[in-house]
């Protein structure tokens, strides 16, 4: 099949996922074309049948705010009628959604159907896109895609509650390539970030505020007066300094690493022993389901997907938002019991297994089919 991805491009969650999706999408035989503003960070290297075309937007002096969703639109018509494709698959409702709709008004004129399916992702829908600002657009616009995917029951049961959405939701997991993250530690990087075999955990994110940094460092505080231990934070955004600051208030510096944003997350949780995400709100918690790919165990929230997630006891332990003295003691439970951090160890990998890319790949595959009308034949 000819398949349109529109996403972000960034290292955002939706971002990673669309662009994993197509790559996986591109090895089984299908011709993928990127229709976003930037290369995809995960794109990366040469693949034969996968395409980038760039939604540029001119400036004017008149525009205040250039307009990226009609560039975006008018890009996707583009694509479609020189591409010949037969969907197109928006990752994010917001804008992409209401510019796939507006491409699709455009093509019809020409005689041609171009099925869309819409994939919720979390904050389109939980945070921005209930705004009285963006909500009859972004209801409007999921309601005339073809078909509707949510990452979690959570994002879908949230969607429903939130929205006027007249069609079925079907929920498609995130996936993570178990394969990629199957590396053993590098004993030299290791030893780097900590010389006198401290445990070391880690955190990533796009640092918004609904990540709560803040608590990553809590608990990380909490552990430290323990057990020798470091902490990696990985990603970049606004809370950063605020982050940085709060470090050097608690004398935390010298144990603490700011990573900056890294495509290679599997070398990084190859070393890693715990991971935190003590977010207000996950619909998912796609980096949640890397480390445990990477076989390490998750302190999380038990907001949004996360539950859908993590497993309490098993893949790890989930406690209430800003309850970070129970984060702390659970994760001390964890890095001080060997025999539990093993089993739960072994469970991550074991649950991140049941979300493996080749099991929900097909997924979207037999979406496509129902959509276009299409067989897909591997070869
Ligand atoms: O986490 C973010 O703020 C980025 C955001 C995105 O759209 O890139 O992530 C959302 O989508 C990810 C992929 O489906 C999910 O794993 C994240 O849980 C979700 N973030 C939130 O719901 C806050």
């Amino acid at each position: 099949m000819n398949i349109g991805i529109v996403c972000y491009p960034t290292f955002g969650g939706s971002g990673v996922l669309a662009t994993e999706l197509g790559k996986a999408l591109s090895e089984k035989g299908h011709n993928i074309h990127f229709i976003t503003y930037q290369q995809p960070v995960r794109l990366g290297g040469f693949h034969t049948n996968i395409f980038y075309h760039e939604v540029r937007v001119p400036t004017y002096p008149l525009f205040d705010y250039p307009p990226y969703e009609t560039a975006l639109g008018s890009t996707m018509v583009d694509v479609i009628m020189n591409n010949k494709l037969d969907l197109l698959h928006v990752h994010y409702a917001i804008p992409h959604a209401s510019a796939a709709y507006m491409a699709r008004q455009i093509v019809a004129r020409q005689g041609i159907d171009i099925p869309v399916v819409t994939t919720l992702h979390g904050t389109d829908i939980t945070l921005v896109g209930r705004d009285k600002t963006y909500s009859p657009v972004v209801t409007f616009s999921i309601n005339e895609s073809s078909a509707i995917t949510a990452v979690s029951k959570n994002l879908r049961d949230e969607t429903y509650k939130n929205f006027e959405i007249e069609k079925e939701i079907q929920v498609i997991y995130n996936f993570v390539d178990v394969k990629r993250f199957d590396k053993k530690p590098v004993t030299p990087f290791r030893q780097v970030i900590a010389p006198n075999g401290e445990k070391i955990i880690a955190h990533a994110s796009n640092f918004r505020p609904v990540k709560r940094v803040e608590d990553v460092i809590k608990v990380f505080a909490q552990i430290r007066e323990q057990i020798p231990a470091k902490l990696l934070l990985i990603g970049d955004g606004p809370e950063r300094s605020k982050i940085e600051d709060l470090c050097r208030h608690g004398a935390l510096c010298e144990d603490v690493r700011f990573l900056g944003r890294q495509e290679e997350m599997e070398e990084i949780l190859a070393i890693s022993d715990l991971f935190l995400l003590p977010s207000e709100y996950e619909s998912f918690g796609l980096v949640a389901l890397e480390a445990m790919a990477a076989q390490v165990p998750v302190i999380s929230t038990n907001v949004g997907g996360l539950p859908e997630i993590n497993i309490e006891g098993k893949t790890g332990f989930l406690s209430d938002i800003g309850n970070v003295n129970k984060m702390a003691a659970d994760s001390l439970r964890i890095l001080q019991n060997p025999s539990l951090f093993e089993s739960m160890k072994e469970n991550a990998l074991a649950q991140a297994r049941k979300f493996d890319i080749d099991k929900i790949v097909p997924q979207y595959e037999m979406l496509y089919q129902r959509v276009t009308d299409k067989v897909i034949l591997h070869q």
